[in-house]
Protein backbone atom coordinates (compact mmCIF):
# COMPACT_ATOMS: atom_id res chain seq x y z
CA UNK A 1 0.00 0.00 0.00
CA UNK A 2 1.31 3.58 -0.78
CA UNK A 3 2.56 5.09 2.20
CA UNK A 4 0.49 8.44 1.67
CA UNK A 5 -2.82 6.14 1.57
CA UNK A 6 -1.12 4.36 4.76
CA UNK A 7 -0.58 7.37 6.70
CA UNK A 8 -4.40 8.66 5.80
CA UNK A 9 -5.71 5.42 7.22
CA UNK A 10 -4.19 5.43 10.71
CA UNK A 11 -5.85 8.87 11.19
CA UNK A 12 -9.24 7.12 9.87
CA UNK A 13 -8.71 4.25 12.38
CA UNK A 14 -8.41 6.91 15.14
CA UNK A 15 -11.32 8.29 14.31
CA UNK A 16 -13.37 5.40 14.34
CA UNK A 17 -12.21 4.62 18.11
CA UNK A 18 -13.16 8.11 18.71
CA UNK A 19 -16.39 7.63 17.35
CA UNK A 20 -17.06 3.73 18.47
CA UNK A 21 -16.19 4.96 22.05
CA UNK A 22 -18.81 8.39 21.65
CA UNK A 23 -21.54 5.86 20.18
CA UNK A 24 -21.38 3.97 23.28
CA UNK A 25 -21.02 6.85 25.40
CA UNK A 26 -24.67 7.46 24.08
CA UNK A 27 -25.90 4.45 24.09
CA UNK A 28 -25.36 3.59 27.62
CA UNK A 29 -26.41 6.68 28.60
CA UNK A 30 -29.34 5.51 26.92
CA UNK A 31 -29.44 2.33 29.04
CA UNK A 32 -29.26 0.84 25.73
CA UNK A 33 -25.64 -0.63 26.72
CA UNK A 34 -25.93 -2.58 30.37
CA UNK A 35 -23.02 -3.32 32.76
CA UNK A 36 -20.24 -0.55 32.52
CA UNK A 37 -17.90 0.50 30.04
CA UNK A 38 -13.97 1.94 30.24
CA UNK A 39 -13.80 4.28 27.03
CA UNK A 40 -10.58 4.94 25.21
CA UNK A 41 -11.01 8.16 24.12
CA UNK A 42 -7.94 10.39 24.04
CA UNK A 43 -5.49 7.03 23.86
CA UNK A 44 -6.12 6.11 20.47
CA UNK A 45 -2.84 6.42 18.91
CA UNK A 46 -1.38 4.04 21.07
CA UNK A 47 -3.24 1.11 19.88
CA UNK A 48 -3.78 1.90 16.18
CA UNK A 49 0.27 2.91 16.47
CA UNK A 50 0.94 -0.74 17.55
CA UNK A 51 -1.94 -2.55 15.35
CA UNK A 52 -0.14 -0.91 12.15
CA UNK A 53 3.15 -2.95 12.70
CA UNK A 54 1.54 -6.70 13.22
CA UNK A 55 1.79 -9.28 11.34
CA UNK A 56 -1.15 -12.23 10.61
CA UNK A 57 0.85 -14.61 12.93
CA UNK A 58 0.90 -12.10 15.51
CA UNK A 59 -1.31 -12.09 19.25
CA UNK A 60 -2.85 -8.76 21.02
CA UNK A 61 -4.25 -9.11 24.63
CA UNK A 62 -5.44 -6.00 26.13
CA UNK A 63 -7.54 -4.58 29.17
CA UNK A 64 -10.75 -3.96 29.92
CA UNK A 65 -10.39 -0.42 27.71
CA UNK A 66 -9.93 -2.41 24.93
CA UNK A 67 -12.62 -1.30 22.59
CA UNK A 68 -10.13 1.08 20.87
CA UNK A 69 -7.02 -2.03 20.67
CA UNK A 70 -10.35 -4.39 19.24
CA UNK A 71 -11.13 -2.16 16.41
CA UNK A 72 -7.06 -1.41 15.90
CA UNK A 73 -6.45 -5.01 15.79
CA UNK A 74 -9.33 -5.79 13.25
CA UNK A 75 -12.50 -6.94 14.91
CA UNK A 76 -15.31 -5.17 13.17
CA UNK A 77 -16.90 -1.93 14.36
CA UNK A 78 -20.22 -3.68 13.52
CA UNK A 79 -18.98 -6.78 16.06
CA UNK A 80 -17.82 -5.25 18.18
CA UNK A 81 -21.29 -2.56 18.47
CA UNK A 82 -23.36 -5.60 18.57
CA UNK A 83 -21.23 -7.00 21.41
CA UNK A 84 -21.70 -4.00 23.45
CA UNK A 85 -25.49 -4.02 22.89
CA UNK A 86 -25.35 -7.76 23.67
CA UNK A 87 -26.45 -8.71 20.75
CA UNK A 88 -26.36 -12.09 18.90
CA UNK A 89 -24.27 -11.23 16.01
CA UNK A 90 -21.39 -9.78 18.43
CA UNK A 91 -18.13 -11.19 18.11
CA UNK A 92 -18.76 -13.20 21.28
CA UNK A 93 -22.46 -14.03 20.48
CA UNK A 94 -23.41 -11.06 22.79
CA UNK A 95 -22.15 -12.71 26.24
CA UNK A 96 -18.53 -10.48 26.80
CA UNK A 97 -20.35 -7.55 27.49
CA UNK A 98 -17.78 -3.93 27.18
CA UNK A 99 -14.72 -5.35 29.57
CA UNK A 100 -13.69 -9.32 27.90
CA UNK A 101 -13.74 -9.01 24.49
CA UNK A 102 -12.36 -12.17 22.21
CA UNK A 103 -12.09 -12.31 18.78
CA UNK A 104 -9.17 -15.09 17.55
CA UNK A 105 -10.23 -14.36 14.39
CA UNK A 106 -8.55 -10.99 14.36
CA UNK A 107 -5.76 -11.94 16.64
CA UNK A 108 -7.16 -10.84 19.89
CA UNK A 109 -6.72 -13.31 22.41
CA UNK A 110 -8.99 -11.16 24.79
CA UNK A 111 -9.38 -8.05 26.64
CA UNK A 112 -9.11 -9.02 30.29
CA UNK A 113 -11.02 -7.04 33.03
CA UNK A 114 -8.38 -8.44 35.71
CA UNK A 115 -5.46 -5.62 35.91
CA UNK A 116 -2.61 -7.19 34.43
CA UNK A 117 -4.27 -10.24 32.73
CA UNK A 118 -3.17 -9.20 29.35
CA UNK A 119 0.27 -9.61 30.27
CA UNK A 120 0.47 -13.38 31.60
CA UNK A 121 -1.69 -14.06 28.60
CA UNK A 122 0.67 -12.37 25.93
CA UNK A 123 3.85 -13.80 27.57
CA UNK A 124 2.21 -17.43 27.73
CA UNK A 125 1.31 -16.78 24.27
CA UNK A 126 4.92 -16.01 23.50
CA UNK A 127 6.21 -19.55 24.72
CA UNK A 128 3.83 -21.20 21.11
CA UNK A 129 4.49 -17.76 18.97
CA UNK A 130 8.43 -17.42 19.35
CA UNK A 131 7.99 -20.89 17.06
CA UNK A 132 6.17 -19.50 14.57
CA UNK A 133 7.87 -16.12 13.92
CA UNK A 134 5.26 -14.49 15.63
CA UNK A 135 5.17 -12.23 18.79
CA UNK A 136 2.75 -11.10 21.00
CA UNK A 137 1.30 -7.69 22.78
CA UNK A 138 0.13 -6.71 25.92
CA UNK A 139 -1.66 -3.82 26.66
CA UNK A 140 -1.79 -2.61 30.07
CA UNK A 141 -2.23 0.31 32.40
CA UNK A 142 0.29 2.07 34.83
CA UNK A 143 -1.45 0.90 37.72
CA UNK A 144 -0.91 -2.83 36.50
CA UNK A 145 2.89 -2.14 37.07
CA UNK A 146 2.21 -2.60 40.60
CA UNK A 147 1.03 -6.37 40.32
CA UNK A 148 3.04 -8.97 41.07
CA UNK A 149 2.72 -11.28 37.90
CA UNK A 150 3.94 -7.85 35.97
CA UNK A 151 7.52 -8.62 37.45
CA UNK A 152 6.93 -12.55 36.95
CA UNK A 153 6.23 -12.36 33.15
CA UNK A 154 8.69 -9.30 32.32
CA UNK A 155 11.71 -11.94 34.33
CA UNK A 156 10.02 -14.82 32.71
CA UNK A 157 9.91 -13.72 29.12
CA UNK A 158 13.63 -12.01 29.72
CA UNK A 159 15.23 -15.11 30.59
CA UNK A 160 13.49 -17.26 27.93
CA UNK A 161 14.04 -14.17 25.23
CA UNK A 162 10.46 -14.58 24.09
CA UNK A 163 8.78 -12.27 21.70
CA UNK A 164 6.88 -10.03 23.83
CA UNK A 165 5.89 -5.96 23.88
CA UNK A 166 5.04 -4.97 27.20
CA UNK A 167 2.95 -1.67 25.86
CA UNK A 168 2.17 0.12 29.60
CA UNK A 169 -0.12 2.63 28.48
CA UNK A 170 0.48 5.68 31.18
CA UNK A 171 -2.63 7.71 31.38
CA UNK A 172 -1.11 8.92 34.76
CA UNK A 173 -4.29 7.42 36.99
CA UNK A 174 -4.99 4.27 37.71
CA UNK A 175 -9.06 4.94 38.58
CA UNK A 176 -8.67 7.78 40.50
CA UNK A 177 -5.48 7.78 41.64
CA UNK A 178 -2.15 9.32 40.25
CA UNK A 179 0.32 6.56 39.19
CA UNK A 180 2.92 8.25 41.25
CA UNK A 181 1.32 8.24 44.54
CA UNK A 182 1.33 4.21 44.33
CA UNK A 183 4.77 3.98 42.54
CA UNK A 184 8.03 4.34 43.61
CA UNK A 185 10.86 5.54 40.94
CA UNK A 186 10.58 5.65 37.28
CA UNK A 187 7.97 3.04 35.48
CA UNK A 188 10.92 2.23 32.72
CA UNK A 189 13.10 1.41 35.85
CA UNK A 190 11.61 -1.67 36.00
CA UNK A 191 12.63 -3.13 32.70
CA UNK A 192 15.72 -1.50 33.07
CA UNK A 193 16.43 -3.36 36.22
CA UNK A 194 15.55 -6.95 34.05
CA UNK A 195 17.85 -5.55 31.22
CA UNK A 196 14.95 -5.71 28.97
CA UNK A 197 14.67 -2.90 25.90
CA UNK A 198 13.08 -0.38 26.93
CA UNK A 199 11.21 3.17 25.67
CA UNK A 200 9.23 6.07 26.24
CA UNK A 201 7.20 7.40 24.09
CA UNK A 202 4.79 10.01 22.85
CA UNK A 203 1.67 8.19 22.96
CA UNK A 204 -0.34 10.98 21.49
CA UNK A 205 1.26 10.96 18.27
CA UNK A 206 0.70 8.21 16.16
CA UNK A 207 3.78 8.31 13.77
CA UNK A 208 5.53 8.30 17.34
CA UNK A 209 4.23 4.78 18.56
CA UNK A 210 4.14 3.07 15.05
CA UNK A 211 7.72 3.97 14.70
CA UNK A 212 8.57 2.51 18.17
CA UNK A 213 6.11 -0.21 17.62
CA UNK A 214 8.36 -1.47 13.83
CA UNK A 215 11.72 -1.26 15.86
CA UNK A 216 9.95 -3.23 18.70
CA UNK A 217 8.64 -6.13 16.36
CA UNK A 218 11.54 -6.11 14.60
CA UNK A 219 13.81 -6.49 17.89
CA UNK A 220 11.24 -9.28 19.10
CA UNK A 221 10.51 -11.27 15.86
CA UNK A 222 14.00 -11.50 15.63
CA UNK A 223 14.76 -13.53 19.05
CA UNK A 224 16.00 -10.86 20.85
CA UNK A 225 13.64 -11.03 23.71
CA UNK A 226 10.83 -8.86 25.21
CA UNK A 227 10.64 -4.75 24.45
CA UNK A 228 9.19 -2.77 27.08
CA UNK A 229 7.37 0.50 26.08
CA UNK A 230 6.14 3.47 28.22
CA UNK A 231 3.18 5.05 26.15
CA UNK A 232 2.63 8.77 27.63
CA UNK A 233 -1.26 9.24 26.91
CA UNK A 234 -4.08 10.40 28.72
CA UNK A 235 -7.81 9.41 28.60
CA UNK A 236 -10.33 12.10 27.55
CA UNK A 237 -12.79 10.81 30.15
CA UNK A 238 -14.09 9.45 33.05
CA UNK A 239 -12.45 6.30 34.18
CA UNK A 240 -15.48 4.30 33.91
CA UNK A 241 -19.25 4.63 33.33
CA UNK A 242 -19.91 7.79 35.86
CA UNK A 243 -16.97 8.94 37.15
CA UNK A 244 -16.27 12.77 36.70
CA UNK A 245 -12.77 12.72 37.04
CA UNK A 246 -12.71 15.48 39.81
CA UNK A 247 -9.48 14.35 40.79
CA UNK A 248 -7.81 15.67 37.69
CA UNK A 249 -5.44 18.61 38.38
CA UNK A 250 -6.44 22.10 37.28
CA UNK A 251 -5.92 23.23 33.17
CA UNK A 252 -4.62 19.09 32.90
CA UNK A 253 -7.35 18.38 30.87
CA UNK A 254 -7.58 21.40 28.35
CA UNK A 255 -3.81 20.84 28.52
CA UNK A 256 -3.99 17.34 27.23
CA UNK A 257 -7.12 18.23 24.40
CA UNK A 258 -4.39 20.85 23.27
CA UNK A 259 -2.37 17.11 22.32
CA UNK A 260 -5.33 15.20 21.11
CA UNK A 261 -4.07 12.29 18.83
CA UNK A 262 -6.67 13.09 16.21
CA UNK A 263 -5.36 16.80 15.78
CA UNK A 264 -1.30 16.31 15.81
CA UNK A 265 -2.68 14.02 13.19
CA UNK A 266 -4.67 15.92 11.07
CA UNK A 267 -1.67 18.57 11.54
CA UNK A 268 0.96 16.16 10.23
CA UNK A 269 -1.38 14.85 7.19
CA UNK A 270 -1.34 18.79 6.17
CA UNK A 271 1.98 20.00 7.44
CA UNK A 272 3.99 16.56 5.89
CA UNK A 273 2.25 14.73 4.32
CA UNK A 274 0.31 17.30 1.89
CA UNK A 275 -3.15 16.57 2.58
CA UNK A 276 -5.53 19.19 2.23
CA UNK A 277 -7.86 20.43 5.12
CA UNK A 278 -10.71 19.10 2.48
CA UNK A 279 -9.08 15.69 1.95
CA UNK A 280 -8.96 15.35 5.90
CA UNK A 281 -12.43 16.44 6.28
CA UNK A 282 -13.70 14.03 3.90
CA UNK A 283 -12.11 11.15 4.86
CA UNK A 284 -13.47 11.99 8.90
CA UNK A 285 -17.04 12.64 7.77
CA UNK A 286 -16.69 9.06 6.19
CA UNK A 287 -15.53 7.32 8.85
CA UNK A 288 -18.72 9.19 11.15
CA UNK A 289 -21.39 8.50 8.49
CA UNK A 290 -19.78 4.43 8.67
CA UNK A 291 -20.18 4.43 12.20
CA UNK A 292 -23.65 5.63 12.61
CA UNK A 293 -25.06 2.95 10.03
CA UNK A 294 -23.37 0.56 12.05
CA UNK A 295 -25.09 1.71 15.29
CA UNK A 296 -28.51 1.90 13.68
CA UNK A 297 -27.75 -1.94 12.29
CA UNK A 298 -26.94 -2.81 15.80
CA UNK A 299 -29.51 -1.98 17.37
CA UNK A 300 -32.12 -3.70 14.66
CA UNK A 301 -29.68 -6.88 15.62
CA UNK A 302 -31.19 -10.09 17.16
CA UNK A 303 -30.93 -10.14 20.99
CA UNK A 304 -29.18 -14.13 22.31
CA UNK A 305 -33.03 -15.37 22.84
CA UNK A 306 -32.89 -14.97 26.83
CA UNK A 307 -35.28 -18.53 26.93
CA UNK A 308 -32.07 -20.40 25.44
CA UNK A 309 -29.83 -18.27 27.91
CA UNK A 310 -32.24 -19.18 30.94
CA UNK A 311 -32.38 -23.45 29.59
CA UNK A 312 -28.46 -23.54 29.63
CA UNK A 313 -28.73 -21.55 33.28
CA UNK A 314 -30.56 -24.10 34.28
CA UNK A 315 -28.73 -27.15 32.66
CA UNK A 316 -25.43 -25.65 34.66
CA UNK A 317 -26.94 -25.95 38.00
CA UNK A 318 -28.81 -29.32 37.63
CA UNK A 319 -25.03 -30.88 36.54
CA UNK A 320 -23.05 -28.49 39.03
CA UNK A 321 -21.02 -26.82 36.51
CA UNK A 322 -20.04 -23.77 35.25
CA UNK A 323 -19.77 -21.51 39.10
CA UNK A 324 -23.43 -19.96 38.77
C1 LIG B 1 -6.43 -7.48 40.02
C2 LIG B 1 -7.34 -6.27 40.02
N1 LIG B 1 -7.28 -5.39 41.05
C3 LIG B 1 -8.10 -4.32 41.06
C4 LIG B 1 -9.01 -4.10 40.05
C5 LIG B 1 -9.92 -2.86 40.08
N2 LIG B 1 -9.49 -1.88 39.05
C6 LIG B 1 -10.14 -1.77 37.89
S1 LIG B 1 -9.45 -0.62 36.87
C7 LIG B 1 -8.26 -0.25 38.02
C8 LIG B 1 -7.23 0.80 37.71
C9 LIG B 1 -6.21 0.37 36.72
O1 LIG B 1 -5.43 1.44 36.28
P1 LIG B 1 -4.44 1.32 35.10
O2 LIG B 1 -3.74 0.01 35.13
O3 LIG B 1 -3.59 2.54 35.11
O4 LIG B 1 -5.36 1.30 33.77
P2 LIG B 1 -6.33 2.44 33.21
O5 LIG B 1 -7.68 2.18 33.80
O6 LIG B 1 -5.77 3.75 33.56
O7 LIG B 1 -6.37 2.19 31.73
C10 LIG B 1 -8.43 -1.01 39.17
C11 LIG B 1 -7.57 -0.92 40.36
C12 LIG B 1 -9.06 -5.07 39.01
N3 LIG B 1 -9.90 -4.94 37.97
N4 LIG B 1 -8.20 -6.13 39.00
MG1 LIG C 1 -3.82 4.31 34.09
Amino acid sequence: MDTLKANLELFEKMVLIRTFEETVQSLFQKGAIVGTTHLYSGQEAVATGFASALQPQDLVAATYRGHGHALATGVTPQSLMDEMLGRLTGVCGGRSGSMNVIDLEHRLIGCFGIIGGSIGAATGAAIALARRNGVAIAYFGDGAINQAYFYECLNFAAVRKLPVIFVCENNLYGEYTPWEDVTAGQIRARAEALEVKSETIDGNDVWAVQKAALASFDYARNGNGPVFIEALTYRFVGHSRSDPGKYRKPGELDAWKLRDPLIIARKRLVDEFSFSPQEVDAAEAGVKKRMEEVREQSLKAPSPGLKKLGSEFMELKRTGGGGA
